[in-house]
């Protein structure tokens, strides 16, 4: 049975999704509670959503009790068009992934753990920013516990591979693992069909590097072969640049939105700094980023772009596309 959830259930859920602290998402789960609408098909949903305030409750009470003595967590707010995280074995590249893309200067090593703590960059694509985190790597025995909590709240993910290692599908099914176990899932595709909503499902591309070592194809064969039904892959060189073009547009790609440019009447387009919304958004909802009053105030907008005339009028519900110029009337 369809539980029908409304928009303000999802963007609440969309919120508890970024909320790092128990307090926050204890805050998030009221808020989606009372939104859930009461019926038959929602039943099982009411009871997770219960469940999971209890536990939090519990988890509060006791960190009140018991406070942490070395809990280290990061907070790193959503910049630009979407966040993604660099995740994988150590060793891999993902450290000089990141300095390829960014400015940042994480320290690139020969030897593994030498990420410590997480690092952030902003990748320019064509006229957009794209926020990328480097991660401590994860093995089997280890993985820092703020890990899987940065992972939750990004946009989407990158699983690196090293196919200088002939033991790389192995290293990555184990980080795959070790996140799936703190219900943090990486996948391709989120599933069409949620049954366990204590389950995060991250949208993940696979990053196949150092395809200038030898013996590297040999062993892309293989992992296009595991992994391929799975996630895109990308096959790059982040030390010698093969692949990064692709991959920076991919990068883009994966993320779902359109770029959309505002006018003022009588003036030429700000063509510099696009508003980023998800494909398929409308007119109202991207004007809203604009200016919050235009959610309730928005009337109708002049745009240019693909699918209208140049200057055509359009209403509120009207769905935007990549790259539309949209003239905004209170
Ligand atoms: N040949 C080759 N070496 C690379 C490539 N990318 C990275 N490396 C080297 O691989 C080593 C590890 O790179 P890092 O970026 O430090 O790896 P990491 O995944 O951040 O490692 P941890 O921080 O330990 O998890 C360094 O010596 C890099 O210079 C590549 O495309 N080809
Ligand atoms: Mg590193």
């Amino acid at each position: 049975m369809a539980t029908n959830l409304t928009p303000q259930y999802m963007e609440a859920e969309e919120e508890y999704k970024k909320a790092q602290t128990p307090d926050e998402k204890l805050a998030c789960l009221k808020k989606m509670f009372q939104l859930v609408p009461k019926h038959k098909a929602s039943e099982k949903l009411q009871a997770d959503l219960k469940t999971k305030m209890a536990d939090l409750r519990d988890e509060i009470e006791h960190e009140k009790k018991h406070p942490k003595k070395v809990g280290i967590s990061y907070k790193f707010p959503k910049q630009g068009a979407g966040q993604y995280v660099i995740v994988g074995a150590p060793n891999v590249g993902k450290s000089r992934l990141l300095t390829r893309f960014t400015r940042a200067t994480p320290e690139v090593a020969a030897y593994p753990f030498t990420t410590r703590e997480p690092h952030v960059g902003m990748m320019d694509w064509q006229d957009v920013k794209i926020q990328l985190i480097d991660l401590p790597p994860i093995t089997a025995d280890f993985m820092e516990a703020y890990v899987s909590t940065i992972i939750r709240a990004a946009d989407a993910a990158i699983l690196m591979l090293d196919l200088g290692d002939d033991d790389a599908p192995f290293t990555a099914e184990t980080v795959l693992e070790r996140l799936a176990a703190v219900k943090t899932m990486l996948v391709g595709e989120k599933p069409a069909q949620i049954d366990d909503y204590s389950i995060e499902y991250i949208r993940t591309m696979l990053v196949a590097n150092k395809i200038d070592l030898p013996g590297a194809q040999d062993r892309l064969d293989i992992i296009r072969e595991m992994f391929g039904p799975k996630f895109p892959i990308h096959v790059i060189s982040a030390e010698h640049g093969a692949g990064m073009g692709e991959m920076s547009e991919a990068i883009y790609k994966f993320l779902n939105v359109i770029r959309v440019y505002t006018k003022q009447p009588g003036k030429p387009a700000d063509m510099t700094s696009p508003f980023t919304c998800p494909i398929g958004s409308t007119l109202v909802e991207m004007a809203g980023l604009v200016h919050r009053d235009f959610t309730e105030q928005l009337k109708n907008a002049r745009i240019w772009g693909s699918g209208v005339h140049d200057g055509q009028s359009v209403g509120r519900e009207h769905v935007l596309h990549d790259k539309d110029v949209v003239e905004l009337h209170g």
